[in-house]
């Protein structure tokens, strides 16, 4: 079980992130794995930001020379149709870490989300802050432990290599807080606020995960391999500091850390 050094918990406020290797282990990664299969072929047949049996798939039927594929960009509360991502989000190998780093005993669960990034499928996420998507300046998020209440927990599934589009992080760039950075989801974003040079990539192998607060500056670039990169995403908010409704059936229900 995984209990995070004073050392790795400075790193997450000061560098903005930290990777823990082999969180999850053969067993879990074969369920997901499967679970993932089954989901790819489920949004191969969608159109759109579509809920679809309790989960939003967001796809786009791309027209190419020869023909039509789908870009699947994400699917959001994937454990809604596929319940055993939503147990395996909910584990304490992974609450833990979150509670750890936040200082709490609970945690409202907002996101269980999968990226696929298929071979040269284009996907890429433009550089930005989590605290924008939470809501940050809005009624809907309240800092409720000032240090920003919210951790992302990223894992691999796929070996992640430079050439298939890993996370990329600014150094440094969580410790200025929320900046309200330009955002368009099909556009790379510029600002005077960071340097996208500077940027650290983020290798890693199935299993481990990448874990950040909401203001460190990431994205990543499209997947140049001929290598899927999935991975399954959870988020954790501070109880109390969340007050939008999140899409799929049953988001943000409070979860008890267990005790060791
Ligand atoms: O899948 C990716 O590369 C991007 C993930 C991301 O930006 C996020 O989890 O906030």
């Amino acid at each position: 079980m995984v209990n995070l050094t004073p050392e790795q918990i400075n790193d997450f406020y000061d560098i903005g992130f930290l990777v823990v290797p082999s969180v999850f282990g053969t067993a879990e990664l074969t369920l997901i794995t499967d679970a993932l299969s089954r989901l790819e072929k489920e949004a191969k047949s969608l159109d759109g930001m579509v809920v679809h049996r309790g989960s939003q798939f967001v796809v786009e039927q791309k027209v190419y020379e020869g023909g039509t594929r789908a870009q699947i960009k994400r699917v959001v509360w994937c454990g809604a149709i596929e319940p055993g991502l939503l147990e395996l989000g909910e584990d304490a190998r992974i609450t833990r870490m979150a509670g750890q780093i936040m200082g709490c005993h609970q945690v409202n669960h907002l996101i269980n989300q999968v990226h696929f990034k298929l071979p040269h499928d284009d996907v890429f996420f433009p550089f930005h802050q989590d605290s924008l998507h939470r809501g940050y300046g809005t009624p809907n998020w309240r800092d409720v432990n000032g240090r920003g209440s919210y951790v992302q927990v990223v894992m691999a599934i796929d070996p992640v290599t430079i050439e298939n589009g890993p996370m990329l992080f600014i150094p440094g760039s969580g410790r200025n807080g929320h900046l309200s950075l330009p955002y368009d989801e099909e556009v790379q974003t510029v600002s005077e606020h960071f340097d996208p040079d500077t940027a650290i990539a983020v290798p890693m192998n199935p299993g481990d995960v990448a874990v950040f607060g909401p203001y460190v500056i990431h994205g990543s670039l499209p997947n140049t391999s001929d290598d899927r990169r999935r991975v399954f995403i959870n988020g954790f908010a501070y109880p109390g500091a969340n007050s939008r409704k999140y899409p799929g059936e049953g988001s943000g229900v409070l979860i008890n850390i267990p005790e060791r």
